[in-house]
């Protein structure tokens, strides 16, 4: 619509013409006000019965609520408006009328369970406070996007149908593939890897990961989006120094380029993570988890940490830290082990207080030793010979890791369920929209 003014630029004096929804009628007597929304925010207009034509004053307000109208008019000062101007109409159209009964309320006056607001997800994002955290998301991934050109990364597109697993632990979902088995992607993980010993040494990838997950928790997904990172020539601490940068980049720019997002969701106190993120070993992070007494039974070295065992942690420590030094069984092949003591590996993850945020580690990039790490994990090297060949021919040291991008926003934004924070979530029982 070339002559369209958005609700947020009517200045008082200007005659214009705005699009959007029939967010509210308010119908006085005499007078009646519609409140009409579109994506910069709402603007009212007034229409007053007696000095207006009938036909004009019908189709305003006859129209039912969230239909998609033009107004055009004059825009006039008014300090009991909402917004301290409201539309003195010329002309109303009705350019998609919405049936009278809705399966929610956008106006969040009628609060609606969650599977009904997934089900109506575009009715549900005509809700500001829903509508902001898909703003923010967008933000976190644009800085993201900008931290990693700052360190030189290069955002690279890997394969989402796959002849191989890469993630233990989690099933894969089969495809078919002209007659032959191929799964969807679980990590961009090995592909990721190639890349560091190509010209192109440090790259990043956000990119969808598909995984049959046993559990339907307020945590998991079954498509969820993930941001990959990976490097050549850097340890595992350095991959935490990158990590540890990405994640207060996001917050910075959540926290500078969001303020109005922020006040929607009513969080006026927004803090943004400050100094070093704490490094313990699992040997620490198991001995502290024990000194809470908040596990029923004492966790000993090898055991993976539940979520209680998780949440104990977070209590404790109290902000983002890492976990390093993680007993070689718990983590998968391609993490490279300490040399001098093969049963600790050289793999981390990112926590936040109430869940795992990252996982990452330095690889193992010589032939004889990751070939043998596969045998150990019961894997077939043959399978991988792809990936595995590869590291005959020159890889140099690398690491990296990889973030949910939903658990960081989540945890950002202090969501109580991951779905909030995908737009149209895939778990065990939902599969549209
Ligand atoms: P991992 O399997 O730990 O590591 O996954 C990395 C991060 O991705 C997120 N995540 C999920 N989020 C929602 N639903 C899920 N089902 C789900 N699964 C994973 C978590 C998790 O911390 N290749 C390695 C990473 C690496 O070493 O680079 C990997 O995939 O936030």
């Amino acid at each position: 619509m070339k002559d369209r003014t958005h609700t947020a630029d009517a200045e008082p004096g200007e005659t214009v013409t705005v699009a959007g929804w029939v967010h509210e009628i308010r119908d006085l007597g005499g007078i009646a006000f519609l409140i009409l929304r579109d994506a910069t925010g709402k603007i009212q207009v007034k229409f007053e019965k007696e000095e207006m034509d009938d036909d004009l004053v019908e189709t305003g307000l006859g129209v039912h609520r969230e239909s998609v109208i033009t107004v055009s008019g004059d825009v006039e000062e008014e300090p009991r408006a909402p917004t301290g101007v409201e539309i003195v109409p010329e002309s109303v159209d009705v350019v998609a009328e919405a049936a009278p009964d809705l399966p929610l309320d956008p106006s969040g006056k009628v609060d609606a369970e969650l599977s009904t607001r997934l089900d109506n997800r575009t009715l549900d994002l005509r809700k500001e406070e829903v509508k902001a955290v898909f703003e923010i998301r967008a933000e976190v991934l644009r800085a993201v996007r900008e931290y990693f050109r700052s360190v030189g990364s290069t955002e690279i597109n890997t394969p989402k149908i796959v002849a191989t697993g890469t993630e233990g632990g989690t099933e894969l979902f089969p495809i078919t593939y002209f007659g032959r088995e191929a799964f969807m992607n679980q990590s961009p993980q090995l592909f990721k890897q190639l890349m560091v010993g190509s010209g192109l040494e440090r790259v990043f990838e956000i990119g969808p990961i598909f995984r049959a997950e046993e559990h339907n928790t307020p945590r998991h997904l079954n498509e969820a989006t993930m941001i990959d990172f990976e490097s050549a020539f850097v340890d595992h601490e350095e991959a935490m120094d990158v990590c540890e940068g990405t994640l207060k980049a996001a917050y910075e720019a959540v926290a500078e380029n969001c303020a109005e997002q922020l006040e929607i969701l009513g969080y006026e106190d927004f803090e943004v993570p400050v100094g070093d993120f704490p490094r313990l070993t699992y040997e620490e992070a198991i001995e502290r988890i024990n000194a809470t007494g908040a596990l029923d039974e004492q966790l000993v070295w090898g055991d993976d940490l539940s979520t209680e065992a998780e949440k104990a942690l977070g209590e404790d420590v109290g902000g983002h830290y890492f976990i390093t030094d993680w007993p070689s069984e718990i983590k998968p092949f391609y993490i490279q082990d300490y040399d001098e003591d093969p049963q600790l590996s050289k793999g981390f993850d990112l926590m936040h207080p109430r869940m795992e945020l990252v996982s990452g580690g330095q690889r193992e990039h010589r032939y004889e030793k990751l070939v043998a790490g596969f045998e150990q994990q019961g894997l077939d090297p043959d399978q991988f010979e792809y990936y595995t060949k590869m590291f005959k021919y020159g890889m140099p040291p690398h690491a990296g890791w990889a973030y949910g991008v939903e658990r960081l926003v989540m945890t950002m934004l202090d969501l109580p369920n991951i779905r909030e924070a995908v737009l149209f979530p895939r778990d065990r029982q939902r599969l549209s929209p």
